[in-house]
């Protein structure tokens, strides 16, 4: 029989097979072949001893949140409390670009802003926009919904900003567990602890635990500079331009006329270097 894993506690998986859920055990080779199963993985499974046999190929797998199998990436993005972080954010966005996952991003706690503040996150909103990227609010629920149609959704985020809350407000009998903010870290508690997958209006959603912490050491320096789409518009003179030292850049050109935004290139730098 063949399923697909939609949750996994300890050492307990949850296969759903066409509507029908069978907790299931995972067998020790996977272990020694060094595939672990992870939810969003299609699987084969013997029912009458609750057992997986394999993992069937997977179309493409995230570390983190740890899933497989996703089409479009929902990146939870708070505005306040946790604070908004442009880091955070475009790191998020390469992540998805280099898994070939649709990022979409969702701005949450814009109620918690003073007008200031919201005249400053519209300039970013209109920015993502203008170099092809979806952008909405958690308050645009019908659109939200229609987005998730024939799709596998994973919401990602840090801590606090609003995945399981969201969910909540799109399927109101869920009642997935949302936490607190620490307002002396000003960040959430880890209130979502394992990665799930929920049917959700005409397609698959999968909330997980928040995260903060990303790691580009599987990729080249020259995918982390294609992942950052607008750059491919410009053309610098030198032939693979790294648009860090070099002296005609026309990248630095544009950061400094205004056409590329500096948070963006910073944070472009701030990638390369860590890595
Ligand atoms: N003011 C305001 N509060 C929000 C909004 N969205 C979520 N919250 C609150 O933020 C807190 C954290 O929300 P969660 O849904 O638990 O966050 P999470 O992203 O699932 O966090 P983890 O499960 O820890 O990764 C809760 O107290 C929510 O009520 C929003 O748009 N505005
Ligand atoms: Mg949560
Ligand atoms: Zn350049």
């Amino acid at each position: 029989m063949e399923g697909q894993i939609v949750k996994i506690l300890s050492n307990l998986y949850t296969v759903n097979c066409n509507g029908i859920v069978y907790e299931c055990h995972s067998r020790g080779k996977f272990r020694n072949d060094k595939v672990t199963p992870r939810v969003g993985d299609y699987v084969k499974i013997d029912i009458e001893n609750n057992y997986i046999l394999e993992i069937l190929p997977r179309k493409n797998e995230l570390l983190r949140p740890i899933v497989s199998n996703v089409d479009q990436g929902f990146i939870i993005t708070s505005l306040r409390h946790p604070d908004f972080s442009t880091n955070l954010l475009d790191k998020l966005l390469v992540i998805m670009e280099l898994h070939q996952i649709k990022p979409v991003i969702c701005f949450t706690k814009y109620d918690l802003l003073n007008s200031k503040e919201k005249k400053e996150i519209k300039k970013y909103e209109k920015y993502y926009k203008k170099i092809g990227y979806k952008v909405l609010y958690n308050t645009n629920l019908f659109r939200i919904k229609k987005m998730f149609k024939g799709l596998t959704t994973v919401f990602c985020g840090q801590s606090g900003a609003g995945k399981s809350t969201l969910i909540n407000k799109i399927s109101k009998d869920l009642n997935l567990e949302v936490g607190e903010i620490s307002l002396a870290l000003g960040r959430g508690k880890h209130t979502t602890r394992f990665v799930q997958l929920l049917e959700l209006c005409g397609g698959k959603v999968v909330d997980t635990p928040g995260f903060s912490m990303i790691e580009f050491t599987e990729f080249t320096k020259e995918q982390i500079r294609d992942s950052f789409i607008e750059f491919k518009k410009y053309h610098c003179p030198y032939k693979d331009c790294m648009h860090l030292d070099e002296g005609e850049c026309q990248i630095k050109k544009e950061v400094a006329k205004g056409n590329i935004l500096s948070s963006r290139y910073e944070n472009y730098k701030k990638i390369l270097t860590d890595k």
